[in-house]
């Protein structure tokens, strides 16, 4: 609407505000102008760094131009908005993307050439923003580019770590070593602190019940930190529309009255790690496990809390009842850390609102939405009831509360089935009493989803079967995964993006916004020059990725061999030392080879890459007054190695033995590369011929780097687990390489190992001979590895002895597959072509669809 200019002469003001410039000439001229003024620094001794911080600070006044415009037009139609609450963004970098988002690309490219730097080398001086451990983190941030991109009115909120997740270094002797990662060091022009934006978050205390009929409470004492507001910029895609995702940073509050802090006996009793600051000083890095300690649910409560309260100012600015909440609102729980929303929005609107119970219920559960990102019982999070009786003493009344009425509720539909009110009841039995936050999440939100099909299905069968029961099927659903084409494809892959645009006649404007487009390479498949050129395109990913590792370690990769990768965290269920004894496997047969026969063989080169959760990483870094950083470098002392640990140096034992084989170092090659970070999968991705997705069937929720590598053609050996099934549904199955059991068989071969074992020799005698080696020494280190084999000897809990014969298959056809390079490049463009329905602007269309009720909204 109009309104009235807020100050002074509208005329002046719009004279004075600038919209985007694309013209070369005002790029140079503002690159310099933040050298001289921003920077601080002479044009004559400008470095790359420096080259790179002019040009970020350029783009970003484009950013913010088009921030406001965004700001500014929610603010005035207030339409429902959508909350992602994420406590992971695992952003990577943004330089480019933002260029690419705004179609200044080679107008900077132009611009910076002008001036003596190279864009390359300017793009590479970004450190990656590393907000995140893996899948659920990175998703986070694709979903944060596809809402801007779709022009929906979706904010990010999560924490602003002063440490991303840790930079991992591989020892001589392949052994995982924790460095922090201080990624603020060098400023980050990408951010705007906003120290006007700050709420106080208390901790501790004493929850008081008024008993005057009301519900309410008084919630006093303790301690009170400030959360202090960053944002940062999310632009779309060739749109002016340019989201916020926001950043809570921890600081004591001023004038903090030490009498009142009542810290009691708790964890750590290191002064440092109870200051306000530790709160967002590091990303736990343990990713699919839940381990109940106090910082991280301090870190949980903290970011919840400062972003329900943002929310509701913003929504109270609206004017609007406080029951007409939902429909403004939604907000999305990345899934169960922030749980505690629920009990914080109840304990607002009850204690602060002062609304009645079923009231405050009726807003909470037409507000929030959870998404499940896996099924493994050790990563479901539980709170240990005196903990959160300690440190929220309320939202412990409360959780209680809502408990009570709950199973209330279920004793009415099945009543004296009191087995079924254990199975539900948010509190599990035990020693200590549990907070089971999947089922708070379940029952506090309108609606619950899995990140595939298959997936959803175990949540809906298994873990909330009950659930289903109750509440009936209708909240269940499913949102399968996606990924932005932007940077997996357009960013990551300029050449392919060129081509397609070229052969669909049509600008990646509308391609990358509409994937399915790609659909029309199908008929490309049968024409033999768009093959070779389709084929010279990979074959220069990687080459250019070999060029990364001789420029980065110093190793000569054979680019002429078939590129074979595995990049994911490390974990027991994804299964990276069935690869590995794969490899094993080949290296042993490839050994037993006549001249002749090996004529026959194709070389392979393998590529592994990933995190393992570390040991003793968060104790160091929390209780560590002040690091002595940037260097020495800060490493963690090695003590008791376990399952991955043992994998990586598995792995870099037997590179550095099968590497140097004469015999047969030309067929078959392995690289751990260090440090795997999104900037790295960018690197990765577009150069692989085939990529491995190797989890146990029922494991993998969804998957996610699945999609880049197949978008990228390149070809996908796996188990039917996850998002593979969907993505052989559209390639159809011929495209992909299948191995392994499936799910529903999972579960009885587990049985049959614990009750009647078969020992591996007689199961899997080629297995056998696998492991035999490594046990004899063949690849150093022995003793070091036998704790890793005696989990396959014994339980075998991820079934490789079952999956083993059927994987060593799988290899097999895809080297048989490769040696027809005709069909090979057919099959690569067929999976390119099919892949539009994993664009991650389709899942967020579906979330803002039949989750959130929200509408896409033009900027002007
Ligand atoms: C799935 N992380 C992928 C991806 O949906 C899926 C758990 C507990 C504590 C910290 N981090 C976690 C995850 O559970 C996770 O990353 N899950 C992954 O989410 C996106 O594609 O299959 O494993």
């Amino acid at each position: 609407g109009k309104e009235k200019w807020p100050r002074g002469e509208e005329k002046v003001w719009k004279e004075c505000m600038r919209d985007v410039d694309t013209e070369v000439s005002s790029i140079t001229k503002s690159f310099v102008n933040h050298v001289q003024t921003s920077l601080a620094r002479q044009p004559y001794n400008l470095d790359n760094l420096g080259a790179y911080q002019a040009a970020a600070l350029s783009v970003r006044d484009n950013l913010l131009v088009n921030w406001n415009e965004t700001a500014l037009q929610y603010t005035r139609k207030a339409p429902k908005r959508a909350y992602y609450l994420s406590l992971e963004f695992l952003m990577g970098r943004t330089l480019d993307n933002a260029l690419l988002n705004l179609g200044l690309k080679d107008q900077y490219s132009q611009g910076v050439k002008k001036l003596g730097f190279s864009m390359e080398d300017i793009l590479d001086q970004e450190r990656d923003a590393a907000l995140g451990n893996g899948g659920l983190g990175r998703l986070a941030a694709c979903y944060l580019d596809s809402s801007a991109s779709q022009e929906l009115p979706v904010w990010g909120y999560g924490l602003r770590y002063k440490y991303g997740i840790f930079q991992q270094l591989i020892s001589p002797a392949g052994e995982q070593l924790e460095a922090p990662d201080p990624w603020l060091d060098n400023q980050n022009p990408w951010e705007l602190p906003r120290l006007d934006v700050a709420y106080e978050v208390r901790f501790y205390g004493h929850a008081d019940r008024l008993n005057d009929g009301t519900p309410r409470a008084v919630w006093a004492g303790g301690q009170e930190v400030l959360a202090v507001a960053y944002d940062v910029m999310i632009p779309g895609c060739y749109t002016k529309t340019t989201n916020n995702l926001r950043l809570w940073e921890s600081k004591p509050k001023r004038g903090f009255d030490l009498n009142s802090f009542n810290a009691g006996n708790y964890e750590g009793a290191v002064e440092s790690s109870n200051s306000a600051a530790a709160i967002t000083s590091v990303l736990y890095p343990n990713d699919h496990t839940s381990f109940g300690k106090e910082l991280r649910l301090k870190q949980q409560y903290f970011w919840t809390a400062a972003s329900l309260a943002d929310i509701l100012r913003r929504f109270k600015n609206i004017g609007k009842p406080i029951t007409e909440f939902p429909d403004y609102v939604a907000i999305q729980l990345n899934d169960t850390h922030p749980t505690l929303a629920i009990p914080e929005l109840m304990r607002i609107l009850i204690d602060e609102e002062d609304q009645p119970w079923a009231t405050a219920w009726q807003i909470v559960t037409n507000t929030f939405f959870y998404t499940n990102h896996t099924v493994l019982p050790e990563a479901l999070e539980k709170w240990p009831v005196p903990l959160l009786e300690h440190l929220l003493p309320r939202h412990l009344q409360i959780i209680y509360d809502i408990n009570l009425l709950f199973l209330q509720s279920v004793e009415k539909k099945f009543p004296g089935d009191r087995d079924r009110l254990a199975r539900m009841s948010l509190i599990e039995e035990g020693f200590p009493k549990q907070v089971r936050m999947a089922y708070l999440a379940c029952i506090g939100s309108r609606k619950v989803n899995g990140v595939a099909e298959l997936h959803s299905d175990l949540v809906k069968t298994t873990i909330l079967k009950d659930f289903v029961e109750f509440e009936g099927i209708s909240k269940f659903g499913n949102v399968t995964n996606g990924i932005t084409p932007r940077r997996w494809l357009d960013q990551c892959n300029p050449e392919l993006s060129a081509l397609i645009s070229t052969t669909l006649k049509v600008d990646k404007a509308v391609w990358l916004k509409e994937l399915t487009r790609l659909e029309e390479l199908l008929p490309k498949t049968e024409d033999e020059a768009f093959r070779k050129e389709w084929a010279a395109i990979k074959q220069r990913n990687k080459e250019r990725l070999a060029h990364h590792v001789q420029t980065t370690l110093g190793l000569t990769i054979n680019t002429k061999a078939m590129f074979d990768v595995q990049i994911k965290r490390l974990h027991e269920y994804k299964r990276q030392t069935l690869n590995i004894l794969g490899v094993i496997h080949r290296y042993l047969t490839l050994k037993n080879m006549t001249a002749e026969e090996k004529k026959k063989v194709n070389p392979r080169v393998v590529f592994f890459a990933g995190k393992a959760a570390p040991a003793y990483y968060i104790a160091k870094l929390v209780s560590a007054p002040s690091l002595p950083l940037p260097l020495p470098l800060y490493f963690i002392a090695w003590l008791t190695p376990f399952g991955t640990h043992q994998t990586i140096r598995l792995i870099v034992n037997v590179a550095r033995i099968i590497n140097e084989d004469p015999d047969t170092k030309d067929l078959l090659s392995l690289y751990f590369l260090p440090d795997y970070s999104v900037s790295l999968a960018e690197v990765l991705i577009p150069a692989s011929d085939i990529s491995q997705h190797i989890s146990t069937a029922g494991t993998e929720a969804s998957g996610t780097s699945n999609m880049k590598f197949c978008l990228n053609g390149g070809l996908l050996l796996g188990t039917v687990d996850g998002a593979n099934i969907e993505i052989a549904e559209e390639v159809g199955e011929s495209n992909v390489f299948f191995f392994g059991h499936l799910t529903p068989a999972v579960e009885d071969l587990r049985y049959q190992h614990t009750y009647h074992p078969i020992p591996i020799e007689e199961k899997c005698p080629a297995l056998a001979n696998v492991l035999n080696q490594v046990s004899a020494g063949l690849f150093g280190d022995a003793d070091v590895y036998e704790p890793l084999l005696n989990t396959i000897r014994q339980g075998d809990h991820y079934l490789l002895s079952d999956d083993f014969d059927s994987y060593i298959a799988a290899l097999a056809m895809v080297d048989e597959a490769y040696l027809d390079q005709t069909e090979w490049v057919k099959k690569s463009i067929r999976t390119t072509a099919k892949m539009g329905k994993f664009s991650s602007d389709r899942a967020i269309n579906e979330y803002a669809e039949s989750y959130w009720n929200i509408e896409a909204q033009r900027i002007a």
